[in-house]
């Protein structure tokens, strides 16, 4: 099987919210050499992607989509380990995540919060359905560079905002760069909420972290 096609097969596997196939396929991809992070993307996050799609659509149930969410997530435990195998880097900082109150997925979160830790960043996960007063006494407590928050639906994403008004209230805002990810989010958004910046995807959240912290 070629590149384009194993990429597919995992993402049809996730479609079908079949775990065991998924992860199969996942470390056959990995013995071919293809690239962690394409088969997260292009095969993964593709498939769970098209499901969430359908579901808005009403297409698909939620046990489709939590089949999925399963298939994708067992997958992902398979080439999560292979982003991290790379060569050692330089400590860039300190990187405070969480997915915010009121929300669950933490799928995306996890990928980014992996990609930071594999690119030299200090990494901790305070985990999903974290209340805004918790994160902002983490803050005060971990004192990261960066916090990043994941919101992955439009009735969570006001809660990132909140974030950073309790920041401000707390004295803390200029102390730390705040960077937004999940799927509704815009720059737009990013803007209104005060954030500092938006990953897009795990790769971008990279580079908007080590550009904040003015590394290279
Ligand atoms: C899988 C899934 C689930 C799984 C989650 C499993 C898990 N452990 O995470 C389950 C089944 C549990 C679930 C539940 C629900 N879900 Co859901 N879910 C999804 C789905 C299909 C995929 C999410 C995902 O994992 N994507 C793959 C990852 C890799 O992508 P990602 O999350 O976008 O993350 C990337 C970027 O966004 C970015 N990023 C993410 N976080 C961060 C953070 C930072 C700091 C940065 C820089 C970047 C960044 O980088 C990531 C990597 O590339 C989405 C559809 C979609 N389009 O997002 C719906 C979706 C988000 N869910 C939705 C809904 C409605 C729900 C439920 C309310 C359903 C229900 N009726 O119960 C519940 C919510 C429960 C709750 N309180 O949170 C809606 C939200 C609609 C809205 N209001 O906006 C969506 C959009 C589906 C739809 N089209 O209707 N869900």
């Amino acid at each position: 099987m070629g590149e384009k096609e194993i990429l597919e097969e995992i993402s049809q596997t996730v479609v079908e919210g079949d775990a065991e196939k998924t992860v199969d396929l996942v470390k056959k991809a990995l013995e071919q050499k293809i690239d962690p992070l394409k088969i997260l993307e292009e095969g993964l996050a593709k498939g769970v992607r098209y499901v969430g799609d359908a579901f808005g659509r009403r297409e698909m149930f939620l046990t489709d989509l939590a089949m999925a969410g399963e298939a994708m997530k067992a997958g992902t435990e398979v080439v999560t380990p292979h982003l991290l195998a790379g060569e050692a880097v330089a400590k860039k900082g300190k990187l405070l995540i969480a997915t915010v109150e009121g929300d669950i997925h933490d799928i995306g979160k996890s990928i980014v919060a992996t990609m930071l830790a594999a690119s030299g960043f200090e990494v901790v996960d305070l985990g999903i359905d974290i209340p805004s007063s918790v994160i902002v006494q983490k803050v005060g407590e971990i004192k990261p560079d960066i916090l990043g928050l994941s919101a992955l639906m439009t009735t969570t994403k006001p809660k990132q905002r909140e974030v950073v008004e309790e920041l401000k209230k707390a004295g803390l805002r200029d102390k730390v760069k705040v960077i937004l990810g999940g799927a509704p989010i815009t720059p737009e958004w990013t803007e209104e909420a005060g954030a500092d910046g938006y990953g897009r995807d795990a790769v971008h959240a990279v580079e908007v972290a080590k550009r904040l912290l003015g590394a290279e």
